[in-house]
């Protein structure tokens, strides 16, 4: 294999969707739902595909494979949507395969829409990883730049040239990482042919799971009226019983801006309305949003119905209704309050990773992991290392669980992923993360990092940007980024609101010594405090358990050392929750696959379940104490009680 820089060269420097010439777009991300204005039409299913195999992965560029139907290229294989395509087949070239995919499919569009002029028709992909470029009827329509955002273009125009032949969608998609990507990677070239087979490279990285390509979300058409509504920006509060809802409505197509916006709640009533583009609605015998477990009725939404009307000089009128949870989110130097109670984090961190799907969006999935987070108790996940989808924190909003939102800013181990073009992209990526995820009221904290070298000369500098870019886009949210490094020498953290910390004492450090997770525990948590006087999280800690696994008295990796890493932090977290411990992360919910390594047995196996989703022995060690901890620290509803019924 040789990979000339091809997948490289065509990358380009921005994140935001651009259009055919480039310039970046900077529009609304609504989550895209039916409505009397909107129709939608899923494209998920099966696709034709293709692997571009060819030394400098461009020969599908070369010749123009998006100018026909991709089986008339040469031979396609059926490909999931969503999927990974990386465990789809036997494979093992397709499994760690680096460079250009290319995805094809017909589509019948309903011809309502292809004859009404008034209608814009959208082609919309939840995320695709890593760079996308996308062609309709073979005309590039847009790229993107990124691996967990969604993006999308205005095809209209193209499928009204031709009314008559099927609309037909072509996605190339490219994994290659580089410095400057979220997260970095590199290919190297190994020339030594005494060793390597003539052109051979691979593709390093520096984050600790793998790095699953393909259409990872829904791919869908959907549409608006010409003039529609954009974009829409909520910020809640509330002042004794009655909720404040902040509300702010781009309109794009006209100058007018004739806007309704009416609250319903549960029960379809109307509990205030307004006019305009901008207001405030005041809703009394407010019902706030509470977190799982901390309230009688958690993940408490209202609809917020926004109606763009039409008139003399716009057609047609656009409808879209966003749920709006009304909460608040402030930080003291020892607490992380909500709606202005002091909320502990009893929680995991995740990845998006199952079997065969890789990480595919995956409904049974989802729903699954849902039910296993209620029976554990947890009330809370940080979306590690990435942004998920959209339809995780709809649940999320729904069922009470509280997120960090983490950015894909997860390896940055290279000085050069310091340089401009990495922070560019970076805050690109904030840009698109803060936009897309802005009103879920599950949504209390951004993460800009995992584990960066945050001891470099550059960081103090780049973390600084980072974040006040951060506090600028959203100063409703507090930030953080997720360090492991020494408290002393790290850059970032006088940025931050909250110190999340990872530490694996008698795991990485010390392994096989559960006795020094005590006296190392308790000093990091003295001296990061000592140092910064904010709010303490340990966002990670855990050990690997292959399950089945036991020995007595407990050695690494079986059941019974999981569960003695677990209780010796527990007692050093009692402890200090009482002063300004704030949180506890599990690392991990599940076990979930990584790159091959002398350290990974198939995979991390640092999950409290399997990659199958089933317990070890840590799990019921967690529940318990997340059930005790719902206990003190919140308010168990009845129904809770037995949460083996849920
Ligand atoms: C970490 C990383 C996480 C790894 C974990 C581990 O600190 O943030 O991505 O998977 O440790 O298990 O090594």
């Amino acid at each position: 294999m040789l990979l000339s820089c091809a997948p490289c060269e065509l990358l380009l420097p921005s994140s935001r969707v651009v259009n055919t010439n480039g310039r970046a777009l900077l529009r609304g991300m609504l989550f895209p739902r039916e409505s009397a204005s909107r129709e939608l039409k899923e494209l998920s299913g099966l696709w034709d595909f293709r692997a571009d195999q060819s030394p400098g992965r461009s020969l599908g560029f070369d010749s123009a494979w998006y100018k026909s139907r991709l089986a008339e290229t040469g031979p396609v294989i059926d490909m999931p949507v969503p999927a990974s395509y990386n465990d789809i087949t036997q494979d093992p070239k397709l499994r760690d395969f680096i460079g250009w995919v290319w995805y094809d499919r017909e589509v019948v569009v309903p011809a309502r829409w292809v004859a009404d002029k008034g209608t814009r028709v959208v082609l919309r992909v939840g995320s695709a990883h890593y760079y996308s470029v996308v062609w309709v009827n073979g005309v590039k329509v847009m790229e993107h730049n990124g691996g967990h955002l969604p993006f999308e273009a205005e095809i209209g125009d193209i499928i009204r040239e031709n009314p008559q032949a099927p609309c037909r969608i072509t996605i190339a998609v490219n994994n290659t990482l580089t410095l400057e990507t979220l997260p970095p990677g590199s290919i190297q070239h190994m020339d030594d042919t005494s060793k390597y087979p003539n052109g051979y490279f691979v593709q390093n990285t520096n984050f600790d799971f793998f790095n699953y390509a393909g259409i990872h979300r829904p791919v869908l058409l959907y549409t608006t009226p010409k003039v529609y509504v954009d974009d829409i920006t909520v910020v809640t509060d509330f002042s004794d019983n009655t909720g404040l809802v902040s509300y702010k409505v781009s309109v794009l197509g006209a100058s007018t801006t004739n806007v309704k916006v009416t609250l319903t709640d549960k029960h379809g009533r109307c509990v205030a309305s307004s006019s305009g583009p901008s207001g405030v609605l005041k809703v009394t015998d407010v019902n706030l949003w509470w977190p799982y477990l901390m309230h009688d009725n958690p993940g408490y939404l209202y609809s917020m119905e926004v109606r763009h009307h039409a008139d003399e000089s716009v057609a047609y009128e656009d409808i879209y209704t966003l749920p709006v949870g009304i909460r608040t989110v402030r930080v003291t130097s020892t607490q992380f309050l909500i709606n202005n109670k002091p909320f502990y984090f009893h929680g995991v961190n995740k990845h998006e990773d199952s079997d065969i799907r890789g990480k595919g969006l995956d409904w049974p999935l989802i729903v699954k992991d849902f039910n296993l987070l209620k029976w554990l108790g947890a009330n809370s996940f940080r979306t590690s290392h990435y942004p998920y989808a959209e339809e995780i924190l709809q649940m999320c909003d729904r069922h009470g669980i509280v997120v960090i939102d983490e950015c894909p800013g997860v390896g940055i181990k290279d000085i050069r992923s310091f340089g401009n073009a990495s922070l560019a992209h970076h805050l690109d990526v904030m840009d698109e993360l803060v936009n897309r995820d802005k009103n879920h009221p599950s949504v209390v904290m951004w993460s800009v990092a995992n584990e960066p070298a945050a001891e470099m000369p550059p960081a103090g500098f780049y973390f600084k940007m980072l974040i006040s870019h951060t506090k600028a886009l959203d100063p409703t949210r507090p930030v953080t980024f997720i360090t492991d490094s020494n408290y002393a020498r790290d850059k970032g953290a006088p940025y931050v609101d909250v110190i999340c910390v990872n530490s694996y004492f008698s795991w990485y450090h010390d392994p096989g010594h559960v006795e020094v997770i005590p006296i190392q525990l308790t000093n990091q948590f003295e001296n990061w405090y000592g140092k910064y006087q904010k709010p303490i999280i340990q966002s990670e800690y855990g050990a690997d358990v292959v399950p089945g696994l036991h020995s007595d008295p407990p050695m690494m990796f079986t059941e019974e050392y999981q569960k003695i890493v677990l209780q010796s932090y527990h007692k050093v977290f009692d402890q200090k929750r009482k002063e300004y411990v704030v949180g506890e992360l599990i690392w991990n919910f599940a076990d979930f696959m990584t790159a091959q390594g002398v350290t990974r047995v198939v995979g991390n196996k640092k999950g409290i379940f399997s990659r199958q989703r089933q317990p070890k022995a840590g799990a019921f060690i967690l529940k318990d104490r997340y059930w005790r901890l719902a206990n003190e620290t919140g308010r168990l509803p009845p129904w809770n009680k037995y949460p083996c019924l849920l």
